[in-house]
């Protein structure tokens, strides 16, 4: 428990990397593609039963505490092996003809605390060459990061070694110079002794554990304190749609998501943290002019553009938590891809990301629809670490799993590299599905009676988004019990590129009633009724709201 709390005040502190989340993350690669998923899947519709509006967050959370518990078990077997080892070491045996290790209870020749000082550095080498192999997943230099976890572990397996010395000692036949000595009764000073001991060994590791989380706890807050100095876009300007003539119902979420409340889906148990200093984007491969920009060179090097976009995971369930829109600033891709000149052969781009992540989309998308961008805003801000500092790329109509973040290379290549995600299993296309939402059916919940709507008489007004990728929403309708489908009132949304907020004011009529909702995409194509799960190419099915009114 304190190595734990010892490797997240490293991470808050001085973005060090921390062996539960190393470890974790790892394994989560290497683990074939269909038991992640199954992982995955499992762990949503847990969050979902228990209750828990905010998918993302609670399956960061979920797999933050698998982490540190799958690291718990593995320090608890090292260490078992470590007093196995001390054990043995201090009996008589073969063993005991290396001299060193002879009388390690009496603290002569070898002590068990140097001996676990040193089995501790072993303990920590195959975190090491994980991290190694997984290159810069936190941006701490390898030989800083590997120094840490050597230093850890061997501050660990000291630690240990100096317990068991103690414990030895103390239960050990007293030597045989001090036969005669004197004891009052059956409790002997030394049992007593070893459970003051005992006592406070814990109280030493409960009080580093305690201390280190309050530490990185508030130095994490601390860190997060700069961006907020700055004024996120929003604060300052309307929105683009802000007279729209169609009013969201109260209830309704946010049009734009703030960033902090932005769901947040990758495959890493931390945000990977990159330094722009050392961070570049290549884009390389078939291009006649392979080229590298530092961050501040494609923020200034070329005129931003802003769009409103909404994001949604192809994991996203119906009426889940996994969507949001956002005002991203970026430049077009294609204006790196003109700098960099493809070669006649060129006719994708894989993309590859500082966590290993990869996707690829064909260059003549690249080159047609400026839309395509590298952002490195959200809000008018620096991306956070979470949501792809430095760079990530927007494809318009696609589920977010086609657009890296943490971009550091972009190869021109003549074939695609199958996604990430698409070598397990899910679509290679990820086409972001027709859905629609209610959010708030306008009832006050304490006395169960409808607020007053919009036409004029009592109204039941009806709200909730709906989102049909980047062909736009031409059409809600909601349906009251098995009644008609009637039109909904679309409010003007705030680009091509995001989800519309709709309302329906339905005349009160008091009961039980279910509402259903439903809608068509800006080429009329109508949202599909079958439900069907999120793999492999996102959900389907209608949305509804069971009532008492
Ligand atoms: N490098 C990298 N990019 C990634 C991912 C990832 O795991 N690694 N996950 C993708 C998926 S599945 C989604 S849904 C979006 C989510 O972006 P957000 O966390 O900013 O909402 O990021 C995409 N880009
Ligand atoms: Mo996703």
């Amino acid at each position: 428990m304190p190595m734990t709390a010892l490797f997240f005040l490293g991470r808050s502190a001085a973005g060090l990397p921390a062996a539960p989340f190393t470890a974790f993350d790892w394994i989560s690669r290497k683990l074939p593609g269909p038991i992640v998923t199954f992982g995955i899947d499992s762990m949503v519709a847990v969050i979902r039963r228990a209750g828990f509006r905010r998918i993302s967050g609670a399956a960061k959370a979920a797999e933050q505490s698998l982490a540190v518990m799958g690291f718990l078990l593995y320090a608890a077997l090292a260490g078992a092996l470590l007093f196995a080892l001390f054990r043995s070491l201090g009996r008589p045996g073969p063993i005991q003809r290396f001299r060193h290790f002879r009388d390690l209870r009496n603290g002569r020749g070898i002590s068990s605390t140097f001996l676990g000082f040193t089995a501790g550095m072993a303990f920590s080498i195959p975190l090491i060459l994980i991290y190694l192999g997984a290159r810069a997943f936190t941006g701490a230099a390898p030989f800083g990061a590997s120094v840490w976890f050597l230093l850890i572990f061997a501050a660990w397996g000291a630690s240990l070694g100096f317990v068991y010395r103690r414990l030895a000692l103390s239960s050990a036949p007293p030597p045989s110079e001090t036969t005669t000595r004197p004891g009052p009764g059956p409790v002997s000073a030394e049992s007593l002794d070893r459970r003051t001991f005992l006592i406070r060994v814990g109280g030493a590791a409960a009080t580093l554990t305690v201390a280190g989380a309050v530490v990185s706890a508030w130095l994490s807050t601390r860190r997060r304190s700069p961006a907020s100095y700055q004024e996120p876009w929003s604060s300052g300007h309307p929105l683009p749609n802000a007279g729209a003539e169609v009013r969201p119902v109260p209830g309704t979420r946010p049009e734009l998501t703030p960033v902090g409340e932005h769901y947040r889906i990758d495959i890493n148990a931390g945000a990977p943290a990159i330094p722009e200093e050392s961070w570049r984007l290549r884009i390389g491969g078939l291009a006649e002019r392979p080229k590298e920009w530092t961050l501040a060179g494609i923020r200034d090097g070329f005129p931003p553009q802003d769009l409103f976009i909404t994001l949604s995971c192809i994991s996203n369930p119906i009426a889940g938590s996994l969507i949001g829109t956002q005002r991203w600033t970026g430049v077009p891709l294609k204006r790196l891809l003109e700098e960099v000149r493809p070669l006649a052969s060129a006719a994708f781009l894989n993309i590859r990301a500082a966590d290993g992540y990869h996707e690829s989309l064909p260059l003549s998308e690249a080159m047609e629809d400026e839309r395509v961008m590298l952002a490195y805003a959200w809000d008018g801000l620096p991306l956070t670490a979470e949501h792809g500092f430095p760079l990530r790329i927007y494809r318009p109509d696609h589920y977010g799993m086609k657009q890296p973040k943490w971009i550091e290379r972009i190869d021109l290549a003549g074939t695609a590299e199958a996604g990430y995600w698409v070598k397990r299993g899910w679509d290679a296309e990820a086409r972001m599905r027709i859905t629609s939402v209610i959010d708030t059916v306008g009832t006050d919940m304490e006395t169960g009676s409808a607020t007053e709507g919009g036409n004029g008489g009592r109204a039941v007004p009806i709200g909730g988004i709906a989102h049909g990728g980047a062909r736009g929403v031409s059409r809600v309708e909601v349906r009251v019990d098995d009644g008609p489908w009637q039109p909904a009132r679309i409010r003007a949304p705030l680009s091509g590129l995001t989800w519309v907020l709709w309302r329906f004011d339905w005349p009160f009529s008091p009961g039980n009633h279910v509402f259903t909702v439903r809608c068509r995409d800006g080429a009329g194509a109508v949202q599909i009724e079958t439900r069907s799960p999120v793999r492999p190419d996102g959900a389907t099915g209608l949305h509804s709201e069971a009532v008492m009114l």
